[in-house]
C-alpha cells in the first residue's frame, strides 16, 4: 500500500525524500486556492515566481500577472492572490497565462521540485486530488506551504482531510504527522471553517477584510480540475 505522510513546513522539506513520490502542495489561505479557481475559469497555464520583479516582467510577453506579499496586492499587477480576482470579470482571464508570486505558496511549489509529480491541492479540489492520488498509487507527501517557514493550521487541515479521504487507498498510520492532522481534522468537525477562525491566518485576513475569500477556500469540491506543476508551468 502506497504511504501517505504530510511535511508541515516548506523548511522541514529537507527532511524528506521527495523522489519517487507525488507531492500534494497546498497553501489553503490563498494560493492554491486561487491556483486551483485560476485554471477552473479557463486560464491556460500559470508560471510560478519567488521574485516579484520576475512575474512583473512576465507582462511584455503578454502574461497577466498575479502577486502578494504580505497579503495584499503588490504594486504594479494585474490581480492580487484573491481567488475573486478570477471570478469577478474585472480582469477577464479565460484563455490567459498569468504569472504569479506570493510569499509561501509559489516557494512551496519550487521547493517540491524533487518530486516525481507536483500536484496543486485545495479544499476546492479536494475529491478530485484523492482521484488522480488513487489512479497514480504512488507514495504521497502532502507539503504545507506555512506562513514564512512556520506551521499553519489550515494548511494541515487539508492534510487531514485528504488523509481521511485515502484511508482505505493509502498507509495513512504509519506517519505521526498524518496521524496528527488526521486527529485535526476530526477535532474541526462538524463546522472547519468556524473551527479555522481561530487561525493566524484568518486572523491577518480578517484585518485586510478577506473574510469573503476564507470562506470560499474552505469549500470542498468545487472544482474537478487537477493542476500539475510540470517544467515550470502549472495547468
Ligand atoms: O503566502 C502565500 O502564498 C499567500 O497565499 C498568502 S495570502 O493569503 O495571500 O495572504
Amino acid at each position: 500500500m502506497p504511504t501517505f505522510d504530510i511535511c508541515f513546513s516548506p523548511e522541514l522539506l529537507p527532511l524528506f525524500t521527495l523522489q519517487g513520490r507525488v507531492a500534494v502542495v497546498v497553501d489553503i489561505l490563498r494560493a492554491t486556492s486561487s491556483i486551483v479557481t485560476a485554471l477552473a475559469q479557463g486560464v491556460t497555464h500559470m508560471v510560478p515566481f519567488s521574485e516579484l520583479a520576475d512575474c512583473r516582467a512576465m507582462a511584455a510577453q503578454g502574461y497577466l500577472t498575479a502577486a502578494e506579499r504580505d497579503g495584499r496586492q503588490a504594486e504594479g499587477v494585474d490581480l492580487g492572490n484573491s481567488p475573486f480576482g478570477y471570478l469577478d470579470g474585472v480582469v477577464p482571464v479565460r484563455g490567459r497565462a498569468v504569472a504569479i508570486t506570493t510569499t509561501n505558496g509559489t516557494r512551496a511549489l519550487h521547493l517540491s521540485a524533487a518530486a516525481d509529480e507536483i500536484v496543486v491541492g485545495a479544499f476546492l479540489n479536494i475529491g478530485a486530488v484523492a482521484d488522480h492520488l488513487r489512479k497514480l498509487g504512488k507514495d504521497v507527501v502532502v507539503v504545507c506551504a506555512g506562513w514564512k517557514g512556520n506551521f499553519c493550521l489550515e494548511d494541515t487541515l487539508f492534510g487531514g482531510a485528504l488523509a481521511a479521504r485515502l484511508q482505505a487507498d493509502f498507509d495513512t498510520t504509519s506517519s505521526d504527522a498524518t496521524l496528527a492532522a488526521l486527529d485535526l481534522w476530526q477535532a474541526a468537525q462538524p463546522d472547519a471553517a468556524a473551527y479555522l477562525l481561530k487561525s493566524s491566518h484568518v486572523r491577518r485576513l480578517n484585518h485586510l477584510e478577506a473574510h469573503k475569500d476564507m470562506e470560499f477556500c474552505l469549500r470542498q469540491d468545487e472544482y474537478a480540475v487537477v493542476p500539475v506543476f510540470r517544467e515550470g508551468a502549472i495547468q
